[in-house]
């Protein structure tokens, strides 16, 4: 729930959530009849992050196939993600995975709560992939056998170098921009992206993840998982679980900041890659989680948080910026709005000062050459709440209606 402090802090994010709440309700309430396609579309807002929203406002057809996408790879991450599978058999399962979606009698029974259902059910997907187009099933069939064989790889070998890094990065996220591409390009709304740039997308999405995620993967029961490189690492501390102890305070920040300049070099491929971008929905979807993900990356730089507990961006942010992208305009506004965010919170003394400020540079000269910085509404978070004519209209009505209701259910024993 969201408290009344909140609300009093940040006055203008209640319009938004209010809004977004509503949206989520009616695509909850818009589950197709069919029951292997009620299962995914519910399935798909059970488990998916944040993304269930952003794919259920594309169009119909593009929509099943994006939905049916991300629930086979959730599926076949969970294989991966399942810790207490060995890697005898976990292996051979994520190498096959790209046949099993065809054969609607296959399952395997992992993870746990909603991913288990998932798994357990999984007839219902494939059943529904079943029913996509030929151009969209080969799209995912083609990324699902890449990134099987591309997690098998890695369970067996840790992520040492910064290359090891981008390459398990671009199995797990920058092959989804690559199909994502595809599966653009198959509905004819998009031409066809290059590879290198729909992989930067996905990269700059899971390093944010795998950065704010750090003490989560750490803690992670029976094993923790790593994929912080070593390369990185190594220059502040000599074991990775070292940075959660707050003798190591601020090596650990000198760390997390070297690893938020090193997701920051995507950004330049991002901006490019929604910039070609024609259809409004495919355009409103791609751009949303790329936001999120530089205002979490704001968010997390410099904090020792990080290594203490959970960082997220307000619910009520998130709100504002879903429901404010809608252009080009907007991405360049909140890129430029965040990048100096960030570059105020850099510390001369930080080793990767100097390296942080030149990639943060280079992203506002993009934002200011866009020219379309002076329309747009800035997000720069306002220290102080303004209390605005609408907010104090919709005080009175609650009292109003508060009171109204408090004198209808008062006993009436005079
Ligand atoms: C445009 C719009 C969305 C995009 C994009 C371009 C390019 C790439 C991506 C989304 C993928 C970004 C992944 C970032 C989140 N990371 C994870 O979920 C990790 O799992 C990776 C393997 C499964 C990927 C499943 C997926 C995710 C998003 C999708 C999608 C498929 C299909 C369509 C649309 C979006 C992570 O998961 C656990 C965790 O986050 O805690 C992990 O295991 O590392
Ligand atoms: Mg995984």
């Amino acid at each position: 729930m969201v408290s009344l402090q909140a609300i009093w802090r940040h006055p203008d994010d209640l319009y938004p959530m209010v809004k977004l709440k509503l949206a989520a309700r009616r695509a909850e309430k818009q589950i197709p009849a069919e029951p292997h396609w009620a299962f995914c579309y519910s399935m798909l807002h059970k488990v998916s992050r944040s993304f269930a929203l952003v794919i259920q406002q594309l169009d119909t057809d593009l929509r099943d196939a994006v939905c049916i996408f991300y629930l086979v790879l959730r599926a076949l991450d969970t294989v991966e993600d399942d810790t207490s599978i060995s890697m005898e058999v976990k292996v051979p399962i994520l190498m096959a995975f790209h046949r099993h979606i065809y054969d609607r009698e296959w399952h395997f029974s992992c993870g746990t709560k909603d991913y288990k259902v998932l798994m357990d059910e999984f007839h219902h997907v494939s059943t529904a992939f079943l029913e996509l187009g030929s151009g969209y099933q080969e799209a995912i069939e083609d990324i699902t056998m890449r990134m099987g064989a591309g997690m098998a790889k890695f369970i067996c070998k840790e992520v040492e170098t910064i290359d090891d890094y981008d390459e398990y990065c671009h199995y797990v996220a920058g092959l989804v921009g690559l199909g994502l591409s595809k599966l653009f390009h198959a509905s004819g709304k998009e031409d066809l992206a290059s590879d290198a740039l729909s992989n930067s997308m996905g990269l700059f999405l899971q390093k944010t993840n795998i950065i704010r995620d750090y003490l989560e993967d750490i803690n992670e029961i029976p094993k923790s998982r790593m994929f912080w490189p070593r390369q990185i690492w190594s220059k502040y501390v000599n074991k990775l679980e070292d940075l959660k102890y707050e003798e190591n305070s601020v090596k650990a920040v000198q760390c997390l900041n070297d690893m938020v300049t090193n997701a920051l070099v995507h950004v330049e491929d991002c901006l490019k890659y929604m910039s070609a971008l024609r259809d409004p929905a495919i355009f409103r979807f791609c751009a949303i989680p790329q936001i999120m993900a530089i205002g979490t990356l704001a968010l997390c730089y410099n904090n020792i948080q990080v290594f203490r507990g959970v960082v997220k961006m307000r619910r009520g942010l998130t709100a504002k910026v879903i429901d404010r992208t809608k252009t080009m305009t907007d991405v360049y506004g909140a890129f430029y709005d965040f990048s100096r965010m960030l570059k105020s919170k850099v510390d001369d003394a930080d080793p990767n000062a100097k390296k942080t400020k030149e990639n943060l540079e280079a992203i506002l000269k993009i934002c200011r050459d866009s020219g379309t910085l002076s329309q747009r509404k800035s997000y720069i978070i306002q220290s102080k709440p303004q209390y605005n004519a609408t907010l104090i209209a919709l005080i009175f009505i609650i009292l109003a209606l508060l009171l109204a209701y408090l004198s209808a259910t008062r006993p009436t024993n005079i």
